[in-house]
């Protein structure tokens, strides 16, 4: 596909496919990072917890400290693809996060968008979820509504996990659809992927998984979220508190040593 149709795609449908995206060698390391972390979790582990059997690990801005995922973050393709897809001269790194479903790991991940939950504004706002493993939608990948970043609707952040933190309520956000009761009237997008494939998506795009129903299959993702030229920072009530930063004020452009800046590279 030609990166201006990728462009067009990723504007129109607020999800984009990208096989093969990362080669071998970034997933070993990235594998190898993985299971680090679910050895010796970093500050900001989160695992999930969930009703049933199986295992959801959960851990966010480990870039922060492990320098394998801060290599990929700042380094790899990832940036300048982010810069081609918003339309954005500079890039900032907003934060990196890593969902692991065990085999037999029923908990779905709920239907939402990631702005709500984020603190910050504007369009140019996107994430990379990669496979580490082989995915389809019985093992949990991603189903997108195509064009849902356009409803223009922020949904009120609810917690991922049974009896997970509360979210203050904001009263500019709406309550989640039903995604699944609407189902027949919307054009869903998923796609069984394969190590190394990549989902693009931008940041109000309609997103959720089912659980990991595999009795032997693993499924290993992990997101790293961008953001471009109009992003402003925003603590408003229902954004998630680890990812408010001390000393930036509403509405300041991102860069910081939280947020850094990685397009263009140094
Ligand atoms: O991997 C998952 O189950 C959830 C991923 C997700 O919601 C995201 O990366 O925004």
């Amino acid at each position: 596909m030609k990166p201006d149709s990728q462009q067009k795609q990723f504007q129109d449908n607020g999800v984009i496919y990208l096989p093969q995206l990362i080669n071998k060698r970034w997933q070993q390391r990235l594998i190898a990072a993985i299971e680090n972390d679910i050895k010796n979790p970093g500050p900001h582990y989160h695992g999930y917890k969930i009703d049933g059997g199986g295992n959801f690990h959960g851990n966010m801005r480990l870039w922060e400290h492990d320098a394998e995922f801060k290599d990929y973050c700042f380094n790899s393709q990832l940036p300048a693809l982010a810069a081609k897809l918003m339309n954005s001269k500079q890039i900032s790194l907003f934060y990196d996060q890593l969902f692991v479903k065990e085999p037999g790991t029923n908990a779905p991940t709920r239907w939402h968008n990631d702005q709500p939950y984020w603190s910050v504004r504007g369009w140019d706002v996107m994430s990379f979820w990669v496979a580490l493993d082989p995915t389809t939608i019985e093992t949990g990948a991603l189903e997108f509504v195509k064009g849902s970043h356009k409803w223009d609707q922020w949904f009120q952040p609810e917690p991922f996990a049974v009896g997970g933190d509360e979210y203050e309520t904001n009263s500019d956000y709406v309550k989640m659809r039903d995604i699944d009761a609407e189902r027949d009237q919307l054009e869903m997008l998923s796609w069984d992927m394969q190590p190394g494939d990549v989902v693009a998506f931008h940041g109000l795009t309609v997103h959720g998984a089912r659980g990991n129903s595999s009795p032997k299959l693993r499924r290993r993702g992990y997101t790293v979220r961008y953001c471009g030229d109009d992003a402003r920072y925003y603590a408003g009530a229902g954004t998630n508190e680890d990812l408010r930063n001390p000393t930036l004020k509403q509405g300041e452009t991102l860069f910081s040593q939280q947020y850094p800046k990685v397009w263009p590279q140094k």
